[in-house]
């Protein structure tokens, strides 16, 4: 029984440093994810409004025909979460 106890817990330990080390490993992929697209952003746009225009989207590289689905609100600009939500959907489709 003894013997029994300290198998689970050791397995529940390693159990837990795997889920750790997975939750780490998620925690920083987000933490890059949102840093990357919060430099882009900043960078796309140029005239400092915090919405990047459709001449801004394409001028820093993204590709027009993407622009519209990219603007969820389809207010004509795309904001930070709405970049952010995209880059998240692309990452995904990997
Ligand atoms: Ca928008």
């Amino acid at each position: 029984m003894r013997r029994f106890v300290i198998a689970l817990t050791a397995a529940s330990l390693v159990g837990l440093t795997m889920a750790s080390a997975a939750e780490a490993r998620l925690s920083r992929v987000q933490t890059v994810v949102l840093v990357k697209t919060a430099q882009k952003f900043r960078a796309a746009d140029t005239d400092r409004s915090r919405q990047l225009s459709q001449a801004e989207f394409t001028t820093a590289g993204g590709n027009a025909n993407h622009f519209d689905a990219i603007d969820a609100n389809d207010n004509g600009e795309i904001g930070f979460f709405e970049l952010l939500r995209a880059f998240v959907w692309r990452i995904r489709q990997r």
